[in-house]
């Protein structure tokens, strides 16, 4: 009472609230006022922020993490009532002619398109100790996954415009969400490499900030156990991308722009841009309100499934249902074998790789509604069978993916499964783990990361005609990995797989032990012998043709023990270097007409 003196009038109020909601113990340990006043304002100054940062308030967090926690205590099924079954989307085929016109009407969207990347995890089975946007996403190039996702966008920016029509906006925007553990990092990333060519007005930092710990199951918040006048935090999930949003006012600015989509994807995924034409087209063609991006996915493999859920009373949703979830609820339902893959060798359940892309307007109107709050989980990790303490403080946690549980059932929710060598390749498990996965399942690991990009590069040519050989199997860092000739080329120089057969107009022949870098927009290869290494630069304006045979000796891959830390951590988690012994490496860096022959 005596420390009330202290408060403002709105603090005074927060603080009554807390102590309606038993949350006494918070001010339980408060000395007299002239004793630690600082540190309490400072305390109050987090409750608000804490307070603010949540939709409907911290009152809000404490009822639904109370009745969250009950139903967790009483094991209740978050699925009960619902039966599982496999649902039917658009399954697409690299290269035919379906895939072709959704490329084509995904291009003409771009321009209408805003993408949201969600970047506040910190990546804790990676291990790795920056932030992951700033990973090579291959070391060929050495281009990091930032750099690699503003490229690309900025690659859609220029096609798209080529083909708008009507209104559209001149420049697509990019929203990263960060958080306290990735803000600084991400920030100094786009200011020391300026914002890797888009215009910094272009790129909106978000940052989603941390929830209140819970200490038991009547959710009394947490005080630190370092101090008892901070309240402990922990992230709250990717689910918060929502409310950031739509609460910092991005998605109405976008709709005034004239944008119709937009497109949420991931941190680590050096092939996913690949997929993003024709999913987009997608989307358009079916007028889909939410399209999910799936691939096929190995039984108990550690991504979400795409499931049909059909309510007792009749209501159904296609959801991701996550994978600590999906064996359980397989199995409360009848089948007794949980995820077990089909005569396919995979589970028939698609895998959600959480590329998400919602139509603006619908997905504006539903916010209004919710704020943007997402329905939540907790997870706690009980000490004993009597679930009635926790072994450590636990928290509400949100997932982007499950936007579409709180819509209507007409709305129009659908997915789209894309092969896995072209659309996803995740970089989330260290060196030590990943060589545990079972054989057969991806690893995704930094080495598997990067050898996907020069598989499905090698894939890509050779479904335009190119003569591409076979893959080397080799181990790095413990994992049986195929490596392909380390084919890379940045996507302004092909963005779908028209651009690359338009790109390839003669022959090319390319040995396993080649690497081939192709740089800028106007390079043509006209006929191409390779065996060794060919990177080629060249800048707006300059048209080039490759009509040419190359020999050398080349680039190699040299096996890095992963415990080596003389080696800086972003090589050694691969398992290997690149030994550059010699090349041919062509920069044209004024615009002009160019042929190299050889
Ligand atoms: N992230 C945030 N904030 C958070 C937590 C994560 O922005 O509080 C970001 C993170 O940076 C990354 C993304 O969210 O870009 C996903 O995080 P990650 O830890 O990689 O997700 P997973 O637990 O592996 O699973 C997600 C989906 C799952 C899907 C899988 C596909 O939950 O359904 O199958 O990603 O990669």
């Amino acid at each position: 009472q005596k420390n009330l003196a202290l408060l403002s009038g709105d603090q005074i109020e927060l603080a009554k609230m807390l102590m309606g909601e038993n949350q006494g113990h918070l001010f339980a340990h408060w000395p007299e006022p002239g004793v630690d006043d600082e540190a309490k304002q400072l305390f109050v100054k987090q409750v608000e922020k804490l307070d603010s940062s949540y939709p409907g308030g911290l009152i809000s967090y404490i009822r639904n993490a109370r009745k969250l926690l009950a139903d967790s205590k009483a094991g209740k099924n978050p699925y009960y009532g619902f039966t599982p079954s496999v649902p039917s989307g658009e399954v697409l085929t690299y290269g035919n002619e379906t895939f072709i016109k959704f490329e084509e009407a995904g291009i003409k969207e771009a321009r209408n398109t805003a993408f949201v990347l969600v970047a506040g995890g910190l990546g804790e089975r990676l291990g790795y100790k920056g932030i992951k946007l700033a990973l090579p996403s291959e070391t060929t190039t050495g281009t990091c996954f930032l750099q690699h996702y503003i490229e690309a966008i900025l690659a859609l920016q220029n096609a798209s415009s080529r083909m708008a029509e009507g209104k559209c906006q001149s420049q697509i925007p990019l929203a990263i969400m960060t958080s306290d553990d990735t803000h600084a990092q991400t920030l100094k990333l786009l200011e020391s490499n300026a914002y890797f060519g888009m215009q910094q007005t272009q790129v909106k930092l978000l940052k989603q900030e941390k929830v209140a710990c819970l200490g038991d199951n009547d959710a009394r918040l947490a005080l630190d156990p370092s101090d008892k006048y901070k309240i402990q935090t922990k992230p709250h999930g990717h689910g918060d991308v929502h409310a950031l949003l739509y609460s910092s006012g991005v998605l109405t600015s976008w709709h005034s722009a004239g944008v119709k989509w937009v497109l949420f994807f991931q941190d680590t995924n050096g092939l996913l841009f690949k997929a993003i034409p024709a999913s987009l087209g997608v989307s358009s063609i079916k007028g889909y309100h939410v399209n999910s991006l799936a691939v096929l996915r190995k039984a108990k493999e550690a991504i979400g499934g795409i499931t049909k859920l059909t309510h007792k009373d009749g209501r159904s949703m296609v959801i991701n249902v996550e994978y600590n979830q999906l064996d359980p609820l397989l199995r409360a339902t009848g089948h007794a074998d949980g995820d077990v893959n089909d005569e396919t060798g995979f589970s028939p359940y698609p895998g959600n790789i959480n590329q998400l892309i919602l139509q603006l307007e619908p997905y504006i109107e539903e916010l209004k509604k919710t704020n943007g709050a997402i329905e939540e989980f907790v997870n706690p990790k009980y000490k004993d069978s009597s679930k009635t303490a926790f072994k450590s403080s636990t928290r509400l946690e949100c997932m982007m993916q499950d936007y579409p549980k709180s819509l209507d059932p007409s709305a129009r929710v659908g997915f789209t499964v894309m092969d896995t060598w072209l659309a996803y390749a995740p970089v989330k498990n260290n060196p030590e783990d990943a060589a545990k996965v079972p054989k057969g399942n991806p690893y995704h690991s930094a080495t598997s990361g990067e050898m996907a990009i020069y598989r499905a590069n090698s894939l890509i040519l050779r479904k335009s005609g190119a003569e591409i050989a076979d893959p080397k199997v080799e181990t790095f860092n413990g994992q049986e990995v195929e490596v392909w000739p380390r084919i890379v080329w940045n996507p302004h120089w092909a963005l779908t797989s028209s651009d690359v057969k338009r790109k390839l107009s003669g022959s090319c022949q390319v040995s396993q032990q080649s690497t081939l870098v192709i740089k800028g927009s106007d390079v043509l290869v006209e006929k191409l012998s390779l065996d060794g290494t060919l990177v080629v630069k060249a800048t707006e304006g300059a048209e080039v043709k490759i009509c040419a045979s190359v020999k050398n000796q080349g680039w190699h891959l040299k096996p890095v023990d992963y415990k080596d830390d003389s080696v800086a951590e972003e090589i050694r988690t691969r398992g290997f270097r690149i030994e550059k012994i010699n090349q041919i490496e062509l920069t044209y860096d004024k615009p002009g007409k160019f042929t190299f022959t050889s």
